[in-house]
């Protein structure tokens, strides 16, 4: 690919000496990760009184031709914040911190109940109804990407979903 390139405007150069300046590519602007990644739908758990952690939920979309890792995520919501999935061991489902989640080029990295997950440990209060988390995402090349993701029941997520999705 590389070599063709080089062949290619070794042409230009040679056929057209005036051109050099235009095939000139380095002032292009390589878009971040952030800006290759569209978040859709993004929701935090609402969970009962008490209980101090919980998690955040989205679909993350790839919408360029190279691959994105979400890396880490921080939120003012909750003193930890950790990339998680779960994996069944010896039959019991258990979450576990991921270093990274792949978004590939042209895909999709799902983040939902029963698999990948954003988890807040240590609410620095109960999540309310009224009031979005803000979450910060954190891609492999340190450019970030802030959301706002709405809190909610999980029996009042779309499609009236009340049994758990099996992890990916
Ligand atoms: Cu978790």
């Amino acid at each position: 690919m590389r070599t063709v390139f080089k062949s290619l405007i070794l042409i230009l150069t040679s056929t057209l000496p005036l051109a050099t300046a235009v095939a000139d590519t380095s002032a292009v602007p390589v878009p971040t990760m952030a800006e290759r990644i569209s978040v859709q739908s993004p929701w935090a758990r609402l969970m009962p009184p008490g209980q101090p952690n919980t998690a955040a939920f989205m679909l993350l979309e790839n919408v360029s031709e190279e691959d994105v890792a979400l890396v880490a995520a921080r939120s003012p919501a909750s003193e930890v914040v950790e990339l998680h999935t779960h994996t069944e061991e010896d039959g019991m489902m258990r979450m576990r911190e991921v270093a990274q989640i792949d978004v590939p080029a042209g895909g999709r990295a799902e983040l939902r109940p029963g698999g990948l997950h954003v988890m807040l440990i240590g609410l620095v209060e109960p999540l309310s109804p009224e009031v979005p988390v803000a979450i910060t995402l954190v891609f492999a090349d340190d450019s970030t990407l802030e959301i706002e993701a709405p809190t909610r029941h999980p029996r009042d997520m779309p499609g009236g979903r009340h049994h758990r999705v099996p992890p990916q």
